[in-house]
């Protein structure tokens, strides 16, 4: 069924091409199914209390992590009938701190907002020529800078994965793309069908262009539009998993504030539609999933009596292992992202646990071609001073240069005449994740000068850009006389490829019974942002595994 008011809004005052290619024909065709309360109202009963599992249970299904992945085989197992247990290493995210708040501000980082560390990693670690960083208590927060080599892979921690952490730009790829992504799955059954159930099961809506010509909080991305549009390049609206209308309501200044407070990295208090408000909560109505926040897988390996045994370490805040725990599952599926699947894939492989894996696992593995840089305008192009932290905008130039650059805030709370933008971009370089015994951990052989691709792709773009206006690059963003920022991912995907290190849905080679259904099945890039295609890829395998396996 069409969503007419979706649609109208969108047809109203903007021509349909304005929107991304591939997306209107999902978002006709979607339906809010999961839930429709206000994300605001719902954190609380989404939150109901778990037992943590126990030392010597014997579950038929676990899952390790519960990002976007694990959120999905949660669901569609459940609803199959089968009982499930999640087992998520952060924390559950259900529990005001001192401030009343669940999650921290973007502007004031404390002992919420980084996994484990003394000190913030802020993805922009400079402003105006002073370092931003500052000390807090090493903590079990939602955001992991997981320093890997020759990069920083940002990501979620808790329930929710990145879900938690991030922008909610919900973004399909064109159709023409796919066959890039991933070559040996069938487009039309994605885009008939897996995408749509995703759009609508994330709960994936766009912003009123209406009111997006008129609201303070979007001036940025208007600038940014006018200038891509000045130099030639098509500007698209993306759709957001973010509650367009609560936003609206924000901005009347009759609810509390979030995105325009400028909440995104460390979680948003209200607004947005995070697993937790969607796959998640519906998981849990079914009343057969369970989940263990705080608890880190460790160890699968065969158990005599079939099935696996899974090692657990149950975690205090400060990261301290509390307790051991040895449970069997009769299945396991490897959810805890591209890095932590693939980092657990490969020790395993490597110190014999599951020896039968095959030499694919730990390749494939990329930055989805990540870089970020930030314009500097001219005075009479001031940008705003409060800005909306959700993105809804980016400029297309995926044919011609091979970027998809979105066009994002600086959420500083001053005006900072600073255009800043996340290139995704088709960087041809894979890496590979390798057991160092004498370290005793996995490293990953990503190299920093690899980003020079994406660089120059992105450069396409604001080349042009700054020649047309005028501008020059900003170099106090990401160190002194830095322009890029070169660095780091948000979007780390591969290291267990799809048919490769495993078949054509997710089983991995040589043990029977273990599946991958995350990031890391995607090899390296998806010509924009991720999560989308993640969930959809997650949502045709399990309906495949519960078909056939179970
Ligand atoms: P993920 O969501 O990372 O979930 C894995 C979960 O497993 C995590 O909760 C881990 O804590 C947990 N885990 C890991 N190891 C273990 C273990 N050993 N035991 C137990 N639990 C474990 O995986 N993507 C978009 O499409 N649009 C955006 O706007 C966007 N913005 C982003 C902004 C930021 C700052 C970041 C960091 C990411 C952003 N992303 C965005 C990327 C997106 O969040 C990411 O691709 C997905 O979250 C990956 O989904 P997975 O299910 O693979």
């Amino acid at each position: 069924m069409r969503d007419k008011s979706l649609h109208s809004k969108v047809s109203k005052g903007v021509s349909r091409r304005g929107f991304l290619t591939g997306t209107g024909s999902i978002l006709g065709a979607m339906a809010l199914s999961v839930n429709t309360t206000p994300a605001h109202a719902r954190t609380a009963r989404a939150a109901a209390a778990d037992t943590p599992i126990a030392s010597g249970a014997h579950v038929p299904v676990l899952i390790i992590g519960s990002g976007y992945g694990g959120s999905v085989a949660a669901l569609r197992l459940a609803r199959a009938g089968v009982d499930v247990h999640l087992v998520e290493m952060g924390m559950a995210w259900d529990t005001p701190g001192s401030d009343g708040k669940i999650f921290a501000n973007t502007t004031k980082p404390d002992y919420r907002s980084y996994w484990l560390r003394t000190r913030t990693k802020a993805p922009l670690s400079n402003f105006l020529g002073f370092p931003i960083d500052k000390d807090v208590p090493r903590y079990t927060g939602i955001l992991d800078a997981e320093e890997m080599g020759g990069i920083i892979v940002y990501q979620g921690r808790g329930v929710g994965g990145g879900s938690l952490v991030n922008g909610g730009m919900a973004v399909t790829p064109r159709r023409q793309n796919f066959s890039a992504i991933l070559p040996t799955v069938d487009a039309d059954e994605m885009y008939t069908t897996y995408y749509p159930r995703a759009n609508a099961a994330l709960g994936v809506g766009l912003i009123d262009p209406n009111w997006f010509e008129t609201v303070d909080c979007y001036q940025y991305a208007r600038v940014g539009r006018k200038h891509a549009q000045r130099s030639g390049f098509p500007f698209v609206f993306v759709p957001d998993v973010y509650d367009w209308d609560y936003m609206k309501q924000e901005v009347a200044g009759t609810v509390p504030k979030s995105a325009v407070a400028g909440e995104i990295l460390y979680g948003n208090n209200a607004g947005k539609k995070s697993l937790q408000q969607t796959y998640l909560a519906a998981a849990r109505a079914t009343g057969k999933v369970t989940i263990s926040p705080l608890h880190r897988v460790t160890t699968v390996s065969p158990s005599g009596g079939g099935g696996y045994t899974v090692v657990i370490e149950q975690l205090d805040t400060t990261g301290g292992v509390v307790a051991r725990k040895t449970v069997t599952a009769d299945r396991v599926f490897f959810a805890a992202g591209s890095v932590g699947t693939s980092k657990l894939l490969v020790r395993l492989k490597a110190t014999g646990a599951l020896p039968n894996l095959n030499d694919e696992i730990g390749r494939g593995w990329g930055d989805n071609g990540n870089v970020m840089c930030g314009r500097a305008n001219h005075m009479w192009d001031p940008t705003g001073k409060v800005q909306a932290s959700i993105p809804c905008g980016g400029i297309d130039n995926w044919d011609a240069g091979g970027a998809f650059a979105e066009v994002a805030p600086l959420p500083t709370g001053i005006e900072t005449y600073a255009s800043f933008y996340l290139s995704i971009t088709k960087n041809p370089h894979r890496a590979r994740f390798t057991w160092n015994a004498a370290a005793g951990r996995v490293d990953l052989d990503w190299q920093t000068a690899w980003k020079q691709p994406s660089i120059d792709m992105a450069k396409t773009i604001f080349d042009k850009i700054n020649s047309k206006e005028g501008t020059i690059y900003r170099t106090d963003l990401f160190g002194t006389n830095k322009i890029w920022g070169d660095h780091l991912t948000y979007h780390p995907l591969g290291g267990a490829v799809l048919g490769k290190a495993t078949d054509d849905y997710g089983r991995l080679h040589g043990h029977p019974g273990l599946y991958v259904i995350d990031g890391a099945l995607i090899p390296g890039n998806t010509s924009v942002n991720p999560f989308v295609t993640i969930t959809a890829l997650a949502e045709r395998n399990i309906e495949k595994i519960i078909a056939t396996d179970l």
